[in-house]
């Protein structure tokens, strides 16, 4: 087998962490000697052991003198656990193949030079392309300090998120339905502004099998989350974060029910939301998915804090000029100054499509 085909085995263990490692990246490790598979890991949760290090464990014979694949470059210094680059070294590894360069500024290359140094053969960047985008959360978060952000929504053919009357279940079959869990289950927080919330009273909550649900956040700058909502019923279960401008009369009864409440600059009488994106990355939140609706997620885009957008598109008309579409706010002027998106991918969902992209730095 080539490099690449074991790098890919690598990558699809490193999957398995999917929701259960983050802050940290995904992780996955192969160790191969005479053609076959002695060892395998992955990162599982963080503050556990690290990829190679599970694999190491893992190896069913003496690893001296095999190769080791894994998807991140190798750590070199001592965070909740030892470095990977000693345990490779103890181990006599002989030949080190990585998918992508740890951005942390603590290895950021120096994992692989210490190996290099001490005599190890190592090969970098196989399958880098698929391994940097499995750990796109990650890179944002420890460049940035703040959350990744995806911006998601699933309309008609004609750009509809409901019909005139409101009636929204469903816009896009059960395939599509059932990725966004997943996507839920991958992302740490989910956020939606306080009129979804008055108007839908969402659960939020990720309903895939063996899935863990993500950080509810309302952005809900006055308070006006009811204590009577489904979000505010389930708090004392499931995380449920409210960002504010100020603490008003409704706080206490809030609190109590177990939600908590962020204070956040206030910027044209509303959440400034590249100040609550800063406060959600200190609290270790390194991603979002914005839900809606679509006055929040135009600020969002306005404001510069989204990073990817994933459109689910059924090939439904609705019609009805009142019905809602997925961006409300002012809108762009002209169409020179849309915000148009970069990596284009297009997936089919059974009868629907999802097309995903990247915002570019405003
Ligand atoms: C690896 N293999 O499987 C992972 C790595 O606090 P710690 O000890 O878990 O260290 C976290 C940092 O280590 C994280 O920010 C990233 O740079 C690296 N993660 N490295 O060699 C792994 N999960
Ligand atoms: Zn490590």
């Amino acid at each position: 087998m080539q490099d690449t085909q074991w790098m890919a085995r690598a990558l699809s263990l490193a999957k398995r962490g999917m929701g259960r490692v983050s802050p940290n990246p995904m992780v996955g490790c192969v160790i191969v000697k005479d053609g076959r598979v002695i060892g395998e890991g992955w990162h599982q949760k963080c503050g556990s052991l690290h990829a190679e290090r599970n694999a190491l464990a893992a190896c069913t014979q003496d690893p001296a003198g095999a190769t080791l694949y894994v998807t991140l470059e190798p750590c070199c210094h001592w965070g909740r656990t030892p470095p990977c680059t000693d345990a490779i070294l103890e181990h006599k590894i002989a030949r080190v193949v990585v998918g992508s360069m740890d951005p942390n500024p603590l290895v950021a290359g120096k994992g692989v030079q210490i190996l290099r140094d001490r005599g190890v053969e190592v090969e970098t960047g196989v399958l880098q392309e698929e391994c940097d985008r499995c750990n796109e959360v990650f890179f944002h978060y420890i460049q940035t300090k703040t959350p990744f952000v995806v911006f998601k929504y699933a309309m008609t053919l004609d750009g509809k998120i409901a019909a005139y009357t409101g009636h929204s279940r469903w816009v896009t079959g059960e395939t599509a339905r059932a990725h966004v869990h997943e996507t839920r289950n991958w992302l740490s927080a989910i956020l939606v502004g306080v009129g979804t919330v008055l108007a839908d009273d969402p659960l939020l909550t990720c309903r895939m099998e063996g899935g863990r649900n993500p950080v509810r956040i309302v952005c809900d700058s006055r308070l006006r989350t009811p204590v009577s909502s489904q979000l505010i019923r389930t708090a004392k279960e499931v995380p449920t974060l409210l960002a504010a401008v100020e603490k008003n009369e409704n706080a206490g009864a809030l609190e109590a029910a177990g939600a908590e409440i962020v204070l956040c600059k206030e910027k044209e009488g509303r959440v400034d939301l590249a100040d609550l994106m800063v406060r959600l990355g200190a609290r270790g939140i390194d991603s979002v998915l914005v839900e809606g609706g679509g006055e929040l997620a135009f600020s969002a885009l306005e404001a510069g804090v989204v990073q990817k957008v994933q459109a689910y598109i059924a090939p439904k008309l609705v019609g009805g000029k009142t019905a809602k579409t997925p961006l409300g706010g002012a809108g762009f002027p002209t169409m020179d100054r849309a915000v148009r998106l970069r990596d284009v991918a297009v997936t089919r969902l059974g009868e629907d499509i999802l097309m995903e992209g990247y915002v570019p730095c405003l």
